[in-house]
């Protein structure tokens, strides 16, 4: 049977660089993929929402396209720290098909084995919702140390998916779907809690002779994180969010599960592209063109991009973003964000492109006159500048 596996969709996430409208567009991608390809179930392995108290716009965005696909096949969505609320007693971000019991759908918020009736027979579904501290803390008595609550954590969890794979029918296919970090696992451009407060847990621990795939979520970037049957996989989120993903490929699983024979593979969404431009222009007569010209080797369109530009202080002055900025967005370009290395400290001023040929009160004049002082207050702030630089302060100095 065909299952697709998806993660971390983190609908509503926005950043800097990126407004999040790619996401919703990226999981329709995925329906869409599953509706044509007709196959036998979804899995989303936690962080659905990005916020605990997701907007009703963006849980209608949500909802409808999950019915879309619920419609055809079963979803299982197994919550991610994301999804569950910090508090106990509020309710997770995802409980409403629970509360409804839509057909179709199942939300795992404790751990849990479910067997799903695919078209293409039955498929159990061992489920770990990501293993929250505060959850696990009410059964440790105090006094331990950091360490020892960690090796309890972990103790706990590769005790509760222990006694899951030998509950399971070994005679039928069946797959583990959790949340959390595994060791040796590259974080990449995850968010910073991934790295803080986790607990980590062996891939071995996870990869048990009952199962015959590992769906994993929480890490964003894409990986097999073991070598051995069954594969363990992190199918990462479902859009580039910022510069540091602009080298990652972001997509979801497709496997083939079999028992014993499973096979899976990695489909590639079309994610918001990410482009960095490198160029040195701190010894250009003129910066704007040379930074125009650098830009002109990379494909632009429909890419964030970014400027890195080496420039002198001076340099600085005569380097028009405007010009650029209008320049990259004439060839299809969606943002442009600069970011200016100074080769030399000094004061930073946009006082035309004559600069080589100005003096060093020239230059501070027209900076005070840049920063908005009135003729009167300049007059007085440059007495006082030459005194600074005169050989009489130097010599009081
Ligand atoms: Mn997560």
């Amino acid at each position: 049977m065909k299952i697709i596996h998806t993660a971390d969709l983190h609908i509503g996430q926005t950043t800097h660089d990126n407004s999040g409208d790619g996401i919703i567009k990226n999981f329709d991608a995925i329906v869409e993929y599953g509706l044509k390809n007709d196959v036998d179930a979804m899995i989303i392995a936690g962080d659905v929402f990005h916020a605990r108290n997701p907007s009703q716009t963006m849980q209608r965005d949500f909802y409808t396209r999950l019915s879309k696909f619920s419609s055809h096949a079963p979803v299982v969505i197994v919550a991610g720290n994301h999804d569950l609320p910090v508090d106990p007693t509020k309710a997770s971000a995802i409980c409403m098909p629970s509360i409804f019991c839509v057909p179709n759908v199942h939300v795992i918020e404790r751990d849990a084995i479910i067997t799903l009736e695919t078209k293409n027979g039955p498929l159990q579904i061992a489920c770990l919702p990501y293993p929250q501290k505060k959850r696990l803390l009410t059964h440790i008595s105090s006094g331990r140390n950091a360490a020892e609550i960690d090796m309890i954590f972990r103790q706990a969890i590769i005790g509760c998916v222990g006694g899951m794979a030998q509950e399971i029918d070994t005679s039928m296919p069946a797959i583990l779907v959790a949340h959390l970090h595994v060791a040796g696992a590259q974080v990449g451009n995850s968010p910073p809690n991934v790295l803080g407060g986790d607990v980590i847990i062996g891939s071995f621990d996870l990869s048990l002779p009952a199962f015959d795939y590992v769906a994993l979520g929480h890490i964003h970037k894409h990986q097999c994180v073991s070598d051995m049957y069954p594969p363990v996989v992190y199918s990462g989120n479902i859009e580039r969010m910022d510069f540091g993903d602009e080298n990652d490929t972001k997509g979801f699983c497709l496997v083939n599960v079999e028992r014993e024979a499973t096979t899976w593979e990695f489909v590639e969404l079309d994610a918001t592209k990410f482009v960095t431009v490198d160029c040195d222009v701190s010894h250009s007569d003129n910066p704007t063109s040379d930074v125009h010209e650098a830009t002109k080797k990379y494909d632009v369109e429909n890419a964030i991009v970014r400027i890195r530009v080496r420039v002198s202080a001076l340099g600085c002055a005569a380097l028009f973003e405007n010009d650029v900025r209008q320049q990259l967005n004439l060839r299809g370009a969606k943002g442009v964000h600069f970011l200016k290395q100074r080769d030399d400290a000094g004061i930073r001023c946009r006082v035309g492109t004559k600069i080589s040929a100005m003096t060093p009160e020239d230059l501070l004049r027209a900076f005070f006159g840049h920063a908005g002082k009135l003729d009167a207050e300049v007059d007085e702030l440059m007495t006082e500048a030459k005194y600074l630089m005169s050989d009489d302060y130097i010599s009081e100095a």
